[in-house]
């Protein structure tokens, strides 16, 4: 195996990082490279800066200092390390939710023009969850669609309200949680990890894992988790559901993947990072007749839009707009040479784009106030003014053109068919029919053991390991094994590039179970579900899956697990505790957790957490291994509910 067949699996990657090494561009493989060796403390948790006595570090050998200045041990530092990086976690995705929620409320005061309600349907079931009544009292006088009805901006108008209120709460519990089910609802309550507002639940945690405040590193973990439950139930449910109200809920649809999707003669402008509100109007903006004809004006066939990362994912999932690629491959898309504009929001975007850019004739953009690198251009997105924002950015892009040295160009021409758009309403439907939805075929499906279980296969590329391999190796070892896997972010991407999001994949890859399933339905054997926030989705299916009967009580009684086999972001941690949190047997990839540093705290995620909340923690570093733990733990669950077994061997 060559070195760049080390870093990563992908033949398009491969092809890139060879021009890189040849231009010698530094990448996030070559920077991983000059931090090695790592620091062996802050891997194992065991460095602690909170306070300006340390910084401290606990001896993992027993021979050196067990105790930093002020007396916190490893058990308490590491607890603290993990919970800080769920609180920072729980405010990314949330503060996401925060903003999308703002879009809905300024869009109901007819502040944001150019968005729209366009899932009424969605909003008024989310209007009716939240207590508002959605038809006008007699007599009131507002504006009515019908006789009876509110008109639906009248409806965002509370509901955006009472969903601003829901960060900021200080009594009561997060409307949300009432999704799940009554048992999994009462062991959250029986251990008082129910989630409270969500930015109360951020700063609380910040707070007691301060300097001097909680010491006890079992507390420290069951704060977190509810933490964590505050994004998951919370904010990540929050930026989903609105932002399907006013983007539009996804339906299944055929996207192409992989960088072979930048197009050589069009002008390319790359969306990239978390908030699809702004990357929604590029899309329009990128088919304006007018800029479409000064694209052709400059020489340009015309105007390819394409994703990276989970913003990529969001306009996949509503419009079809190609994935150029998941987080290794930021960097990766500029070394084309092809690209005139990336147009970054949120997260997950590289401080190394600046440098890398710079090699190249290549825009960055900022749009966001909170997302800023020093010297780049920033074009600051409004809510208020979102189409004339986009317009200018991708105007920038086609005046780029010009400046694209041809002579480097070289895309790989590898790209993939794939289909996305799968959300818990979706299943309903297509499982059940448009006239009546329902999960009682899933679950008969599960019951019967035509399919061994369901898993949650998410999460990040992380230079550390092979890129893409632990993805795709362990969803192919699922599938094969009639497990149906459901997918967001990085995870879904590195799986569509290998083929595995195709209904076509289930004849080659699927065990005859699931094969039977996909061609009836004419589903892929993998699920794209979305976007990180999007997590969210598969929490409320779960529900639904309890709901429908025949699987248990709870969530922690369905044949299911969860896995981020190549996690890099604090985010991917908050998504693992709101998983176990939750009941679900959650798997970890490779790259050190900073915990293991404390025995008592592994011992306490990956052992004892199972008798408190039904789910735990276990942390593999090989993917064939990962999957026969998740298949282990679904046959346990099997055995529990009195399933027979498997259906076919
Ligand atoms: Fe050291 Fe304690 Fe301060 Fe951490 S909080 S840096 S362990 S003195
Ligand atoms: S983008 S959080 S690298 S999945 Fe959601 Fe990908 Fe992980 Fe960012």
């Amino acid at each position: 195996m060559s070195d760049i067949e080390k870093k990563s699996i992908d033949l398009a990657t491969q092809e890139v990082l060879k021009k890189a090494k040849d231009e010698n561009i530094k990448t996030a493989w070559d920077r991983l490279e000059s931090q090695e060796p790592q620091c062996g403390f802050g891997q194992l948790g065991l460095c602690c800066t909170i306070c300006n006595m340390g910084p401290c570090r606990i001896d993992p050998f027993g021979e050196g200092a067990q105790v930093g200045v002020c007396g916190a041990n490893a058990d308490t530092i590491a607890a603290r390390n993990l919970a800080r990086k769920i609180a920072v976690g729980a405010s990314a995705h949330s503060d996401h939710g925060r903003d999308v929620a703002y879009t809905l409320s300024l869009l109901s005061e007819g502040h944001a023009h150019d968005y729209e309600i366009l899932d009424i349907e969605k909003l008024k079931n989310l209007a009716q969850e939240f207590g508002i009544d959605t038809n006008k009292p007699a007599g009131s006088g507002l504006a009515s669609d019908s006789q009876s009805h509110k008109v639906k901006e009248q409806i965002a108008k509370e509901l955006s309200k009472k969903l601003l209120e829901e960060f900021g709460k200080q009594e009561g519990e997060l409307v949300f949680t009432k999704r799940a089910p009554k048992k999994r609802q009462a062991i959250w309550k029986k251990l008082g990890i129910t989630p409270r507002g969500i930015d109360r639940e951020v700063v609380e945690l910040l707070h007691t894992t301060t300097m001097g405040v909680d010491n006890d590193y079992k507390n420290i973990i069951n704060n977190g988790m509810r933490c964590a439950l505050s994004d998951g139930w919370g904010g990540s449910m929050v930026a989903t559901d609105v932002q399907d109200i006013i983007l539009g809920a996804p339906e299944p649809i055929r996207g192409k993947v992989n960088l072979g999707v930048l197009k050589e003669n069009c002008v390319n402008i790359v969306v990239h990072g978390h908030e699809p509100i702004l990357s929604e109007m590029a899309v329009k903006a990128s088919q304006d007749p007018e800029l479409i004809k000064l694209a052709k004006a400059k020489g340009a066939e015309g105007i390819n839009l394409a994703g990276i990362c989970c913003t990529a994912n969001e306009v996949l999932m509503r419009h079809g707009v190609p994935v150029a690629g998941n987080f290794l491959q930021q960097e990766l898309a500029i070394i084309t040479g092809a690209v005139e504009v990336m147009m970054v929001d949120v997260q997950c975007i590289m401080p190394a784009l600046q440098e890398v850019a710079a090699c190249f004739h290549t825009k960055l953009i900022t749009t966001n106030p909170k997302a800023r690198f020093p010297g780049v251009t920033h074009i600051e997105f409004e809510s208020e003014k979102a189409y004339e924002v986009a317009k200018q950015i991708i105007k920038v892009g086609i005046e780029n053109f010009s400046n694209r040295n041809k002579e480097r160009v070289n895309i790989p021409k590898y790209e993939m068919d794939l289909v996305a758009g799968f959300t818990k309403e979706i299943v309903f439907q297509i499982l059940g029919g448009k006239y009546r939805a329902t999960y009682k075929p899933l679950n008969e499906a599960i019951i019967s053991g035509r399919l061994r279980g369901l898993a949650g296969v998410v999460g990040c590329n992380n230079p550390k390991q092979t890129h893409d391999y632990f993805h795709t190796t362990l969803v192919k070892e699922l599938i094969k094994n009639d497990i149906l896997v459901l997918q967001t972010g990085c995870s879904a991407i590195a799986c569509a590039k290998q083929g595995l999001l195709i209904p076509e994949a289930a004849k080659v890859y699927a065990g005859k179970g699931l094969q039977e399933i996909c061609e009836a339905v004419g589903i892929p054997p993998v699920l794209h579900l979305g976007s990180c926030v999007d997590n969210s989705r598969i929490l409320t299916a779960a529900s639904y899956i309890i709901e429908e009967g025949g699987l248990g009580q709870d969530l922690s009684d369905i044949p299911a697990a969860g896995c981020a086999p190549e996690w890099m972001s604090e985010k991917a941690i908050t998504i693992g505790f709101y998983f176990v949190a939750s009941g679900v047997y959650t798997i970890f990839g490779a790259s050190p957790f900073a915990t293991l540093g404390s025995k008592n705290l592994t011992d306490y995620l990956t052992k004892d957490l199972e008798g408190i909340v039904g789910g735990r923690f276990e942390f593999c570093d090989d993917p064939i291994k990962m999957a026969q733990l998740m298949i282990e733990h679904i046959d346990k669950k099997r055995k529990a509910l009195n399933l027979r077994p498997r259906m076919y061997q």
